[in-house]
């Protein structure tokens, strides 16, 4: 895969992306990516996250933080969503159908979870897809929850009715009571990529985690750490019985076919079911 930018875009190249961004509608640049996510415990495979990508005709590849800034403020927020909604849950009910059955995440921008639409576009691409339900994680980042409280736990509710788990991206332990993860129905909080980077140099940090891992397990909730990047910050998690890991140790985001090639290569090399 092209190599993602990783500073900041600057303002005269999101007002071109703002220019193509019709282009990018019109011939389909968009498409998705998904990185694995481990069980620690078993090293069986749990799932994947759904990572959106831009063919750019003239920039390679692009990853969300160098356009969805340009594609909130385009007014086709809804159509992205919609489309990325759909072409997860198809993608995880293929893969399902294969007998492969593990979760698929997707990312939900603050834009995002304020349309009107979104329940019924959830639920449109769960029915469209026969997806299972419990297999859809929807992740938001703590400031997307945190906005417009009492709407967001409306939603939040009709979200779990529909059967699909809630997920915390980026979160630091200690930064938020699990008073205020019961009630907002959180299934799932991922532990942010600098605090893991941070865990093997940081007693504080390995505190933090041996605790929240305590509490989570009492409230039936699961950790996952993101940017995993070596043995010995696996072997750090597992060992604080974090239940599941994504990262460039495990894998790097691969278009789906290139997951069905990892999946086959994972069920030999673990030799478990999957
Ligand atoms: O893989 P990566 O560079 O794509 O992700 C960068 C950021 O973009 C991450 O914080 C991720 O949550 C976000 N992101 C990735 N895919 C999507 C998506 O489909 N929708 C939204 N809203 N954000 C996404
Ligand atoms: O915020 P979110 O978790 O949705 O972000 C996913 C982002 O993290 C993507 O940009 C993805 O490419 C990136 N990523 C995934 N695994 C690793 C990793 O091990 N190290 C680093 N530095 N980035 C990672
Ligand atoms: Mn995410």
């Amino acid at each position: 895969m092209d190599k993602e930018p990783t500073s900041p875009p600057s303002d005269e190249f999101k007002r071109e992306l703002a220019r193509d961004l019709n282009d990018a509608f019109e011939v389909t640049q968009f498409f998705l990516v998904y990185q694995p996510t481990i069980d620690l415990q078993t090293s069986a495979f749990a799932g994947v996250e759904a990572l959106l990508r831009w063919r750019h005709p003239r920039h390679g590849v692009l990853a969300p933080d160098a356009f969805i800034d340009v594609l909130d403020a385009s007014g086709r927020i809804a159509e992205v969503s919609r489309w990325a909604l759909a072409t997860a849950c198809a993608q995880g009910s293929a893969w399902h159908d294969k007998g492969y059955r593990f979760a698929v995440s997707v990312n939900v921008s603050s834009r995002q979870f304020a349309l009107a639409s979104f329940v019924s576009d959830v639920a449109n691409a769960l029915n469209e897809s026969r997806f299972d339900p419990s297999l859809l994680v929807l992740e938001f980042s703590q400031s997307t929850l945190a906005r417009e409280e009492a709407k967001a736990t409306k939603k939040l509710d009709d979200l779990k009715q529909l059967g699909v788990r809630i997920s915390v991206d980026d979160f630091v332990p200690g930064s938020s009571t699990f008073e205020t993860l019961d009630s907002l129905g959180v299934d799932i909080v991922k532990l942010a990529r600098p605090f893991v980077a941070d865990l093997l140099s940081s007693v504080n940090s390995i505190t933090l985690v041996h605790e929240l891992v305590r509490q989570s397990d009492a409230h039936h909730v699961q950790v996952i750490a993101s940017g995993v990047e070596d043995a010995e910050q696996r072997e750090r998690l597992a060992n604080e019985n974090v239940h599941a890991g994504q990262g460039y140790f495990f894998s790097e985001p691969h278009e789906a076919s290139e997951i069905d090639r990892f999946l086959e290569d994972f069920a030999i090399f673990s030799g478990k079911p999957l």
